[in-house]
């Protein structure tokens, strides 16, 4: 038996298959699951920190680009904003407003952002 073989064989005993096609569907299928898998990236911080010109950077656009999240010297996110990345869909960039200005206030602030009740 060649080393391929014996590989192939081993592979096949992990997958906790009793065939190298039903392996390969297990495989396939649990491949399939990660190509879906989405990853939601929240972006936080103090208010004027870079927040939004980071998930510009992120997604390759300058901050006056078409598209891109409002930079501002002031106080300028004020609802979490969603992007996507411009070469993974399945990954998403969200832009949330600064914590602990007088509008989001540190005690309150997942409470208004998220809307978390309790
Ligand atoms: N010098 C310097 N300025 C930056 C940097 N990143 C952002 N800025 C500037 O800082 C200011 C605030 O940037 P934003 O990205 O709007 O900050 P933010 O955290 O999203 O602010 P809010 O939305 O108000 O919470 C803007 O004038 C940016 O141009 C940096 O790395 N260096
Ligand atoms: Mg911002």
């Amino acid at each position: 038996m060649s080393t391929q073989e014996r590989a192939l064989l081993e592979a096949v005993k992990e997958s906790g298959e009793s065939t190298l096609d039903r392996a390969t569907a297990k495989a396939k299928a649990t491949f399939d699951q990660l190509l879906n898998v989405v990853l939601h990236i929240a972006v936080t911080g103090r208010t004027g920190s870079g927040k939004s010109s980071f998930v510009n950077v992120i997604r390759g656009l300058r901050d006056d680009d078409e598209g891109a999240a409002p930079t501002g010297v002031t106080e300028t996110t004020m609802e979490r904003t969603m992007y996507e990345h411009p070469t993974m869909p399945n990954v998403k960039i969200w832009d949330l407003p600064g914590i602990g200005s007088p509008n989001f206030k540190a005690n309150k602030y997942l409470k208004k952002v998220f809307c978390i009740c309790g």
